[in-house]
């Protein structure tokens, strides 16, 4: 495995296991374009809560999950896209101290697609078995979050780094999976930064990679091409 930190134009390539709707796998995918890595990354598209073979990789079989050439794997996604970023000129962690900056928005973008999925999962329970307190504190946190964002807004004029993506892959998640929060109708500033940022080349192949820019592997054969 390339050393962590070491700036390298890697040429090996490298296999992702991505699930479309996955808001932590779309803030991969969207920082492998912006960080210029499409041609050393291809797909393997699976649904992580049937695919067995992910575990092998993954023994929490989550996706994102990034296999090496080496046959070693890379999780969860704030470790694959320190990664990637290690192996790319580009950058999308902003040197010095505004590295903190870049880092808690990225914290603060998966909280919230963690808080999505979570309202989302608890919901589809039997009504028996529901723990509303867990629903309540989850929109709890979804609304704090989605406050902060809307009150500090200088960080939507910072260039783009890892939090923004993380931060509008959370909000297109819960546009989707949560439409009756209605989170834009109070937080225009948010709102209008998000279907501003979402019509960016990378939001626009993360959300749809099968389309051209990467190399797919089929999934019953994901070892085939490593
Ligand atoms: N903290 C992880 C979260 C990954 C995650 O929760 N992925 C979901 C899909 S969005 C998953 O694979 N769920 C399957 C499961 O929970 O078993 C990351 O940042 O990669």
């Amino acid at each position: 495995m390339a050393a962590i930190g070491a700036k390298r134009g890697g040429t090996d390539l490298m296999q992702l296991f991505y699930a479309p709707r996955s808001p932590f796998s779309r803030k991969i995918l969207a920082a492998i374009v912006e960080l210029g890595l499409t041609a050393q990354v291809s797909l393997v598209r699976v649904d992580p809560w049937t695919h067995e073979t992910l575990r092998r990789y993954n023994p929490a079989c989550k996706v994102p999950t990034l296999l090496l050439a080496d046959g070693s794997a890379l999780f969860d996604s704030p470790v694959i896209a320190r990664y990637l970023d290690s192996l790319s000129e580009n950058t999308l962690i902003p040197p010095g101290p505004q590295v903190w900056d870049a880092l808690r928005r990225e914290a603060l973008g998966d909280a919230l697609a963690e808080a999505v999925i979570r309202r989302f999962v608890d919901q589809l329970s039997r009504r028996d078995d529901r723990l509303d307190r867990v629903v309540a504190r989850q929109e709890v946190a979804i609304t704090a979050i989605l406050d902060r964002l809307e009150a500090a807004a200088d960080w939507m004029r910072a260039p783009t780094d890892l939090g923004h993506l993380a931060i509008a892959c959370a909000l297109d998640y819960l546009d989707g999976r949560s439409p009756e929060l209605a989170w834009g109708a109070q937080r225009h500033l948010l709102a209008a930064w998000f279907y501003d940022f979402r019509g960016n080349s990378s939001m626009k192949i993360a959300a749809d990679p099968e389309k051209g820019a990467f190399r797919i592997v089929n999934q019953s054969h994901p070892l085939a091409e490593v």
